[in-house]
């Protein structure tokens, strides 16, 4: 039988609002454990890693808020997801800000030749010299490639540009832009999904990220569009609809490995009596083989 860690990160340190270290009770509550259950999986939850609290920070560092916070949850839970992956366990990684994705695809990395799918409206490929907030979540894959400053902490994750995919972006700043220009950062847009349709730009992105040994999907819910998903902290309008979400996770199930998966930035302080999380819940189970008949 096919085995699930449900490993959760409570941090919002990442992101500009509180509330999205509340995320993973909120996916909890809206009965991801029994849904994944229902499908046939073996699921065990171990709980929530521990989060620093810290009330001040560093000044000096506006350009990289929390960091050291930030750091040491993502060193906890890279250690967390790689002993799951040991134990023959699928990480299923509840977020937090997406600032806690740098961890997974380090601990998933580790020994092991993956690909990367990035669900977003956003890059995440600031880094501290570009970043116009100054909140980590949006350096998330930057600093996952080692890139800029983060090539003192996290170059050694494994991951190479080529090995990943940014799938629906519609928010880009201008050092994302020069980031994937620079790095070759295979990029799809919606514009690109509106053209060709969201399972072709899926089996496209699998395709170009390899990974022998499967894929990292991370999935941040403002990927959808916000009347979808209104519990998120960066929304941005003309996201991905019910249908298209799941259509690309169950391409992501029928044609690739599902190594590990995040899901990551649900903020119930900002959502409709749950429902980012509900959705949440039933995009895992697309992404861990959920079939009609
Ligand atoms: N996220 N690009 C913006 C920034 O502040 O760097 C927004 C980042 C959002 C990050 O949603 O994971
Ligand atoms: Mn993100
Ligand atoms: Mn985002
Ligand atoms: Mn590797």
């Amino acid at each position: 039988m096919h085995s699930v860690r449900i490993v959760g990160a409570p941090t919002d340190y990442g992101a500009n609002r509180r509330g999205v270290n509340m995320g993973p009770a909120a996916i909890r509550y809206a009965d991801l454990a029994a849904t994944l259950a229902d499908l046939g999986l073996d699921v065990t939850d171990s709980g929530d890693r521990s989060v620093p609290r810290a009330w001040t920070d560093d000044p000096a560092r506006a350009d990289a808020k929390y960091l050291g916070a930030v750091e040491t949850v993502c060193t906890r839970l890279a250690d967390a997801v790689s002993e799951s992956l040991t134990a023959g366990q699928t990480p299923l990684v509840l977020g937090g800000d997406h600032s806690v994705a740098t961890g997974s695809v380090v601990g998933t990395a580790r020994d092991a030749d993956v690909g990367v799918l990035w669900f977003d409206a956003h890059g995440d490929l600031n880094t501290p010299a570009t970043t116009p907030s100054g909140n980590v979540h949006g350096m998330a894959l930057a600093a996952a490639l080692g890139l800029g400053e983060f090539e003192s902490t996290w170059a050694d994750a494994g991951i190479e540009p080529e090995n990943v995919a940014l799938v629906g972006v519609r928010d880009l700043d201008s050092g994302e832009r020069e980031a994937i220009r620079d790095h070759g950062v295979t990029t799809y847009s919606m514009h690109d999904i509106d053209r060709r349709g969201v399972t072709s730009v899926v089996d496209e992105a699998i395709e170009t990220v390899g990974g022998a040994d499967g894929v990292h999907v991370s999935f941040d819910l403002d990927w959808l569009d916000p009347s979808e998903a209104p519990g998120v902290g960066t929304p941005v309008r003309g996201g991905a609809t019910y249908r298209e979400a799941h259509a690309a996770l169950e391409r992501v199930a029928d044609a690739a490995t599902v190594r590990s998966l995040d899901l990551v930035e649900v903020n119930p302080i900002l959502d409709e009596r749950n429902r980012t999380a509900e959705m949440a819940v039933g995009l895992a189970a697309s992404a861990l083989g959920k079939r009609i008949l």
